[in-house]
């Protein structure tokens, strides 16, 4: 028993360490100021909780008995019946968003979606269960012995059924309290998790210039769309973006727009927003895919194509990467001068036939369709072209290389 008990509160400690972390990693304001912390955090966070599966391995010993002790209380099987469940989905989603490589991006998505909404679930419940244990193990702490007795009562209640004992004051006071606990923690929680369903369940399509809540890219002359933006060929994109950033969103003028290609090149590009209108542009339906789990289905982009661009400027002899820099000054990428060679990569200004919101990195950004999106530069301002190997912002800060997606 004593085993037992401990076992559950280093379980409780574990899961409360486990929601801690994993709200900090799903906070997407946070990411600028947390750096390369977060994929600590994150590793951190996928360590502890492969250790809790050990560790709820433990409990299979003693289940039986356990299960003997609850077969009358309908109380504690609901409650286990909850922690089951919720241990379950957050441990199944959990494993795959960690082995997301090797699950269809559809599972991941789902996952993600399904490690959320547990945590919005299990943490208000985890709270009312942590609150109400504590004063239950309180009080059991304090008449201890009178605990001993108990339990012997206890056992003469699986031999012989439950007394039919009412009225005792200390159970209906518990319970109340037990109750007001429960409503005022649902009351608390209920208005963000729904707010948060319901952005959840609004799939598609992918909202990211209209609403309340996007800033529309306001750059004049807007872009004028090839029919097959007009005509979203993909379809219009499903899923949804969540906005990211590690510095406060850059503003853009179209009186002050600059977009500039140098480093190794026979021709310099320094272009304004007109300038930069005029370059031939194509149209190009694809899949977006982050590494944290999200997706976002058959968009249609419309860009400039990144090869073209290469060609106008002439890449030099000597160069072997392409550098992607945002105007928020922090967040860069690279390509090697091979990969960035790729057809369907694209310098992006529409998204299913409307200017790319400033959020999502309007009115400019780079699309490596087949890399993780942590390649795909938002607020995209110069390209240079240079001669060394260098790392984009994530991988300094612990992200794989290696960025290709494994379809199959
Ligand atoms: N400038 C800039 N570009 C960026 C990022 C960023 O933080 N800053 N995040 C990258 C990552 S990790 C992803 S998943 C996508 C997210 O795009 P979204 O914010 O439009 O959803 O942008 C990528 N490009
Ligand atoms: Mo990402």
């Amino acid at each position: 028993m004593r085993f037992l008990n401990r076992l559950h509160r280093w379980n409780a400690w574990i899961i409360l360490i486990l929601v801690f972390s994993g709200l900090i990693l799903s906070i997407g304001s946070i990411r600028g100021q947390l750096g390369e912390v977060r994929v600590w955090i994150k590793e951190a966070h996928i360590l502890i909780g492969l250790v809790l599966v050990g560790l709820l391995f433990l409990y299979l010993p003693s289940l039986s008995m356990h299960l003997k002790k609850l077969r009358e209380r309908m109380s504690q099987k609901v409650n286990l019946g909850i922690v089951l469940i919720l241990l379950l989905g957050w441990i199944i989603s959990g494993i795959i968003l960690w082995q997301f490589r090797a699950y269809p991006s559809e599972w991941v998505n789902t996952a993600l979606v399904i490690h959320d909404f547990f945590t919005w679930v299990g943490v208000p419940y985890a709270l009312y269960h942590t609150v109400t244990r504590l004063r239950w193990i309180k009080e059991l702490d304090r008449k201890s012995a009178i605990n001993e007795v108990e339990e012997q009562n206890e056992q003469l209640e699986l031999q012989y059924g439950r007394p039919t004992i009412t009225g005792r004051p200390v159970v209906s006071r518990r319970r109340f309290v037990n109750g007001a606990v429960g409503v005022g923690i649902v009351a608390l929680f209920l208005p963000y998790g729904l707010r948060w369903f319901q952005q959840k369940v609004e799939l598609s399509p992918a909202h990211l210039i209209s609403g309340d809540t996007v800033e529309v890219n306001k750059m004049l002359p807007a872009p004028k769309p090839l029919p097959d933006s007009v005509n979203v060929i993909g379809g219009g994109a499903s899923g949804e973006f969540r906005v990211y950033t590690v510095t406060k969103i850059p503003e853009a003028d179209s009186k002050t727009w600059n977009f500039i290609i140098d480093g190794h090149v026979k021709r310099i590009v320094s272009w304004n927003w007109e300038q930069f209108l005029k370059f031939p542009r194509v149209v190009q339906v694809s899949d977006f895919h982050c590494v944290t789990g999200w997706s976002v289905y058959h968009n249609t982009w419309e860009g400039i194509r990144l090869s073209d661009l290469l060609v106008f400027v002439g890449v030099t002899q000597d160069a072997s990467m392409v550098k992607f820099y945002s105007s928020d000054l922090k967040y860069t990428d690279t390509l090697t001068l091979e990969q960035a060679k790729a057809e369907d990569i694209m310098v992006a200004v529409l998204h299913d036939g409307k200017p790319i919101g400033i959020e999502y990195g309007g009115p400019v950004r780079l699309i490596v369709p087949k890399m993780y999106a942590y390649k795909s530069v938002k607020w995209l301002s110069r390209i240079e072209i240079i001669n060394k190997e260098e790392d984009g912002y994530w991988e300094v800060r612990g992200y794989d290389r290696d960025a290709w997606i494994e379809k199959g």
